[in-house]
């Protein structure tokens, strides 16, 4: 991201992956809350092509209607990027990322650059049907995408390649259920967890990530989960988990996102107007969005550490 974009948007009203209703209007609460229009006051090419349909039956239910849109926007999100597109796909629960992640690593499949997914989640979604305590669909895509097995009926091609866990970075996780725990460690998944960044900041783990993508000349998608926020920045969630992100620490890494060139696609999930006070946490969705496109306060990009002027 070196000047203006081309971007996608791409709406994904859905909630069939979480049993608390209300996400399935979280793209209409981030139009609403000006995202398109912030967009192109930044120089951007934005296209916005509306909500996939999913392809299936409408009342389809559980783990086939998962299955329906995951086949549907995985299709869109590899046009988009074949068109030389950047998908922004609207949530809609974190169940849609199975859709994201594989258009996004057919994409990468054609072009040969290696995929790397960058989660900001209070939440690791690594539970397999096994080591979930919920049952839901949302709390599950990166163990799906992962190639965990008895999940890939949720994908347009069961034989696709699995995702490769060493190249996830769970960052600002809180919450983690006991058996997701054992998968994470066992898979060499990277982890940024709160206490992580409670001690050392945000800067120096991001800065390693993007780092380690760049010298691959991967492709960088980021899922952003509103949940990473503080609930008392952002309450329009349903699984809210005290102690999250502060907007400081959210927008400096969107800066940084944005600064590095690197974001291939993006998904803002799990936003439940259902739930929001006057429209406060889409609003900072669109403000933190903003910042991942390229406003800054002055026309300067983050300083790499070295040249930081000292004290
Ligand atoms: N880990 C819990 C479960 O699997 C809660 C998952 C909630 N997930 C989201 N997305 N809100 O991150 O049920
Ligand atoms: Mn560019
Ligand atoms: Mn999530
Ligand atoms: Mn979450």
């Amino acid at each position: 991201m070196d000047g203006p974009e081309r971007i996608a948007i791409l709406g994904v009203p859905t909630e069939v992956g979480t049993s608390e209703p209300g996400s399935v209007m979280g793209p209409a609460a981030l139009r609403t809350a000006g995202l398109v229009r912030t967009l192109r006051d930044l120089g951007h090419a934005v296209a916005d092509h509306g909500d996939v349909v999913p392809d299936g039956p409408a009342d389809a239910v559980g783990r086939p209607a998962v299955a329906a849109w995951t086949r549907a926007l995985a299709r869109r999100v590899e046009a988009a990027l074949y068109a030389g597109d950047l998908p922004v796909v609207l949530g809609g629960d974190h169940s849609l990322s199975l859709g994201t992640v594989e258009g996004a690593m057919r994409h990468c499949a054609r072009t040969g650059r290696p995929l790397f997914v960058l989660w900001l989640d209070a939440h690791a979604d690594f539970n397999t049907p096994e080591t979930s305590p919920s049952g839901n669909l949302h709390g599950m895509p990166l163990a799906a995408l992962c190639g965990e097995p008895g999940l890939s009926d949720l994908f347009a091609d069961p034989g696709r390649p699995a995702l490769d866990p060493t190249r996830v970075h769970l960052f600002g996780l809180r919450s983690i259920d006991a058996g997701e725990r054992a998968l994470v460690a066992a898979r060499n998944v990277e982890v940024t967890d709160m206490r992580h960044i409670d001690e050392f900041g945000v800067v120096a783990p991001l800065r390693r990530s993007l780092e380690r993508v760049a010298a691959a000349s991967g492709h960088l998608h980021v899922s952003f989960d509103i949940d990473f926020l503080d609930p008392g920045l952002a309450p329009a969630v349903g699984t809210t988990v005290p102690g999250g992100a502060t907007f400081r620490e959210a927008h400096l890494i969107m800066e940084m996102l944005h600064d590095s060139g690197l974001v291939g696609s993006l998904d803002v999930v799990e936003l439940n107007p259902f739930l929001d006070e006057r429209g406060r946490s889409a609003r900072v969705l669109v403000e933190l969005v903003a910042s991942l496109f390229g406003r800054r306060i002055l026309d300067r990009p983050t300083p790499p550490i070295a040249a930081v002027p000292a004290p």
